[in-house]
């Protein structure tokens, strides 16, 4: 007889950006694929030191069970990091560690959702987020969005006349997986207006710190005067993704259901991976490592800009961004993204489909290239070869085109 599996589990599916890095491991695929850091830019040296340190002074402890909260010490950090860099007074009473930012996500969807409850997003919006939230079978509302961020008017509207709203989640910096960063005026306008409803606002900064051009922007965090924001953030895209630490900042009382959650989920967050990451920041300047990963994403971004310029026949166009790993890519109105992956994958190259983004799974004439992994001559022939799809896909289409 088959097993009964819970109702949650109906129609939820695997994650494209996870089955996709199963292929892309492979060393012949050229990837835009996975938003991972360049293997290059890891810190394999300095964390080799920093775990030798936390080992030979602090072994047992760091190999031992520690509180849910979190390392103190790299809470600390954090918090100091997020007060000098971002604005936002943070203590670290109010920063608990998680596994990846990814598991703030699941735990917030705890925290927030009942069957049939809305979620309010960004159009596209981030694939994991919604990955993460699904099993709670939310009802998606999708929020238009432009090049400077969310349409705020159209977010009050939403605000005003939809049932259930528990929960806005956004990403302003440099989203995945359109790139785009939210202007001041669009930060400011959304923080007056989500301040006026008893709504939870996730502000998912995992981009923030790799910003190549213009000036830091405050995130939304910074104008919270209720406590209902939370932020989440990470250190995978600045240190190692690997390694599985994030972070979320919430006031109290919503910091103290987090914890009880948490220590339903996984106890705690590795230990030793916790003290690696503290101990890595006090022996070494961090903001020199970034300044060079920032420099090395920029280089890629316009190589992979100037190929597409080259490379792409007309009709096909693609969003510019100012930092992070992303861009974004649209097709002609009747293309499909998933074909075009199968005939790119033909080529040996990999990117994300951009229909997975939607939270209404339309727009499959979308893809997401990721610059971040791959050197500077890869990068060009990737997109050669990605262009040579396109163009084989014009010409077997090219009669529906005219249509
Ligand atoms: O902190 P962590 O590593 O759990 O990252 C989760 C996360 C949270 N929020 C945003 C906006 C993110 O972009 C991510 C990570 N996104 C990567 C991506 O390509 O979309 C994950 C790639 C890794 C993978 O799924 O294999």
């Amino acid at each position: 007889m088959a097993l009964q599996l819970a109702k949650r589990m109906t129609g939820l599916k695997a994650s494209e950006v996870r089955e996709l890095l199963k292929i892309t491991q492979r060393d012949e695929i050229i990837s835009f694929a996975g938003g991972l850091p360049a293997p290059d830019l890891l810190p394999v040296t300095e964390l080799q030191q920093a775990t030798r340190k936390v080992l030979d002074e602090h072994g047992p402890q760091a190999l031992q069970y520690s509180t849910t909260e979190g390392y103190l010490p790299l809470r600390e950090k954090i918090a100091q990091r997020m007060r000098s860099k971002l604005g936002i007074p943070a203590a670290s009473e109010e920063i608990l560690i998680t596994t990846g930012s990814q598991q703030a996500l699941d735990l917030t969807g705890k925290l927030f959702l009942d069957e049939g409850d809305t979620v309010l997003c960004e159009s596209p919006t981030y694939m994991g987020a919604m990955s993460a939230l699904q099993v709670f079978n939310p009802r998606w509302v999708e929020v238009p969005t432009d090049e400077e961020g969310m349409d705020v008017d159209a977010l009050e509207r939403r605000l005003e006349f939809c049932d259930r709203i528990k929960l806005i989640y956004v990403v302003p910096d440099f989203q995945n997986p359109t790139g785009i960063t939210w202007s001041m005026e669009r930060r400011r306008r959304f923080a007056e207006v989500v301040m006026k409803y008893p709504v939870a606002v996730v502000e998912d900064n995992a981009y923030g710190e790799l910003r190549f051009e213009g000036m830091p922007l405050p995130p939304i965090k910074s104008f919270d005067t209720k406590g209902n924001i939370v932020y989440i953030s990470t250190f995978s895209k600045i240190l190692s993704p690997g390694m599985r630490i994030g972070w979320l900042m919430a006031s109290s009382p919503l910091y103290e259901k987090y914890v009880i959650l948490k220590q339903g989920s996984d106890l705690h967050t590795s230990t030793l991976c916790q003290m690696q990451v503290a101990t890595y920041l006090d022996m070494f300047d961090i903001d020199k490592s970034l300044a060079r990963m920032r420099a090395v994403y920029r280089d890629r971004r316009d190589a992979m800009i100037r190929a597409l310029e080259r490379e792409m026949p007309k009709g096909v166009r693609f969003s510019r961004p100012s930092g992070g790993l992303f861009l974004w890519m649209e097709l002609p109105p009747h293309m499909d993204a998933r074909e075009l992956l199968r005939r790119a994958l033909e080529r040996n190259v990999a990117f994300v489909p951009g229909g997975g983004f939607f939270a209404k799974g339309n727009k499959e004439n979308t893809l997401r290239l990721s610059y971040s992994t791959m050197p500077i001559a890869r990068i060009e022939d990737g997109i050669r070869r990605l262009a040579s799809a396109v163009r084989e896909m014009l010409d077997t289409e090219g009669v529906s085109m005219l249509k």
